[in-house]
């Protein structure tokens, strides 16, 4: 290798774009020398895809629109044609590319990619005087790829839940219940509605092992992080579940990919990229999903130190030592990158339920920030339950709105009741990962508003810190990357100092107030009995809202 730090890749498909991040390392320093990113509507327009996602009538099923809940797919060819588009980027960058040790990526969970019997010998000689994309077409078995927006397949979540034992049998093994979005439904569907294409199907990969395959010319294996987004992975063995496999389609067991640990050596990069963009044949380290890469990206890598991420959708996500799973059925269990597990609970009522309030009384954030100065934590025993939008924790079909003791007309309020109520929602819903928070990171657009941050550190008694990494995922690519290849090297590095990088800066602490948390500790089973009220399952809490006014 060329004198000079070693460089490491790490790509993010995320549903709507591409992006590359190149850390270069000196021992143990690590420092960001590249970052790009192409969209895939601007990039490629010939695709026609909106925000990523192909026109509905792609979706080419036959009984599309008669089986309720929404198609989504998108382009394995697009994904090809924008992996070599990025790849020239950093072959083009100017950095020493001899210097690239290991390259890996981070795709969006869920998303299936079908090939056909010729892949195999297609990928392990492609042509480097042509593009990517045009010899990848021809090894498809289904030219659209479902992704983790398709919530068209309940009825088939129903049959492998009851074929397995239940929904609880199901969750136990693979970490979640059946769930629309998620790989094995998903094949079922296209198992039975397109009996010919699956016939022809030699190979199912998830996005992040398609992508790889890619890269090292020859089918790559599914790291277990991906693999615990298919509803077919057995969370102990992190081997695929037999009862499940078996559940879901006919022949799928010789069809699905071998899972390999997330630091495996899936290959190097093929002739193909050696030859075309004259990059080394620099190790390829599994990718994983986008949640296990995200987890390294913002550095948790111990039990009590989670993230929130205040996006469209908030999340609350952290690594477990064990693989507890949630008995409500709507947080997930993945496993972790480092080889312990991850736990993930999303809350679709997010920034947008901000914003509604916001604008609801003509609010810029100044004033939004401003009535969380102004109001008493606790709210004086005025609550929102904020289900502007259906929710998926817990799970709402039809939403609506609820105040208790709280009156429409005053906006300061109202913006204290939103905020607290989403973070109590999530100390709620978190519970059932037994984990003690001490620390959190919080990430996204809204992770920037201080007095929102305040409430957090608040209400979970937990020290908040603000991440500034701007692409979790892409970031958590590379260091995996890094990871990988200190492992092959036989001088594997702990994950504190892969992580150090990522870790949030000290003088962006907010710690909790010590009195403003016991108010919440008391408010908290209060917002419990609103929620349970609004779900139709309890009595009214105002009594005890009242009782809590007053104290
Ligand atoms: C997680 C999920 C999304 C996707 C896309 O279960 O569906 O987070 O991974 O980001």
């Amino acid at each position: 290798m060329p004198s000079g730090g070693r460089l490491y890749v790490g790509l993010d498909s995320s549903t709507q774009s591409l992006t590359a991040i190149v850390i270069e390392v000196d021992g143990t320093d690590a420092r960001v020398v590249f970052d790009a990113s192409l969209s895939f509507d601007e990039a490629f327009p010939q695709y026609g895809t909106d925000h990523g996602v192909l026109p509905s009538a792609s979706a080419q099923s036959a009984s599309a629109g008669l089986r309720g809940g929404r198609e989504a797919v998108s382009s394995p060819v697009m994904w090809a044609d924008a992996l070599e588009a990025i790849l020239e980027r950093v072959a083009a960058s100017g950095l020493d590319v001899a210097r690239i040790a290991a390259i890996s990526g981070s795709a969006h969970q869920h998303g299936s990619v079908y090939l056909n019997a010729d892949a195999e010998r297609m990928l392990g000689r492609l042509d480097p005087g042509q593009m990517l994309a045009s010899q990848i077409a021809p090894i498809l078995a289904r030219r659209v790829a479902p992704i983790w927006l398709d919530s068209s397949t309940s009825a088939e979540c129903a049959e492998i839940a009851d074929a397995v034992g239940g929904s609880g049998q199901l969750a136990h093994h693979t970490g979640s219940r059946a769930f629309e979005r998620f790989t094995g439904p998903q094949i079922r569907k296209f198992a039975a509605t397109d009996p010919d294409g699956y016939a022809d199907t030699a190979r199912i990969h998830l996005v992040s092992s398609y992508l790889a395959s890619l890269l090292v010319g020859g089918h790559a294996p599914i790291d277990p992080g991906d693999a615990s987004g298919a509803n077919l992975m057995d969370l102990a063995s992190r081997q695929w579940w037999a009862p499940a496999v078996n559940a879901t389609a006919p022949g799928l067991a010789d069809r699905l990919p071998t899972i390999a640990p997330s630091w495996s050596v899936a290959g190097t990069l093929s002739p193909y990229w050696q030859a075309r963009l004259r990059l080394p044949p620099a190790r390829v380290i599994a990718w994983s999903g986008d949640n296990p890469c995200s987890l390294i990206g913002v550095g948790l890598v111990r039990e009590g130190r989670v993230a929130i991420s205040l996006g469209t959708s908030d999340t609350v996500f952290g690594l477990m030592k064990a693989p507890r799973v949630d008995p409500s059925g709507t947080g997930h269990v993945f496993a972790s990158p480092t080889g312990d597990y991850m736990g993930l609970t999303c809350f679709s009522n997010g920034s947008l339920a901000r914003e509604r309030v916001q604008d609801s009384y003509g609010f810029t954030w100044t004033d939004f920030s401003r009535a969380l100065d102004i109001t008493p934590p606790g709210n004086q025993g005025r609550v929102l339950v904020p289900w502007f939008e259906p929710e998926i924790t817990p799970a709402v079909a039809d939403p609506r709105v609820h105040r208790y003791r709280l009156s429409d007309n005053d906006g300061a309020a109202n913006v204290r009741a939103v905020v607290e109520a989403q973070q109590m929602a999530m100390a709620v819903h978190s519970t059932w990962m037994s984990v003690t928070i001490d620390t959190i990171h919080a990430t996204g657009g809204a992770a920037a508003n201080k007095e929102i941050l305040r409430v957090m550190a608040d209400v979970f008694g937990a020290e908040v810190y603000r991440s500034t990494v701007s692409n979790s995922a892409a970031l958590g690519a590379a260091l995996r990357a890094w990871h990988g290849d200190t492992v092959a090297e036989g001088t594997p590095l702990p994950w504190d100092a892969i992580t150090a990088i990522a870790q949030p800066s000290a003088a962006s602490l907010i710690a909790p107030d010590p009195t403003r948390h016991a108010v919440y500790r008391e408010m908290l089973p209060i917002y419990e009995a609103c929620e349970a009220h609004a779900l139709g399952r309890g009595p009214d809490p105002t009594p005890a809202l009242e009782r809590f006014a007053r104290r």
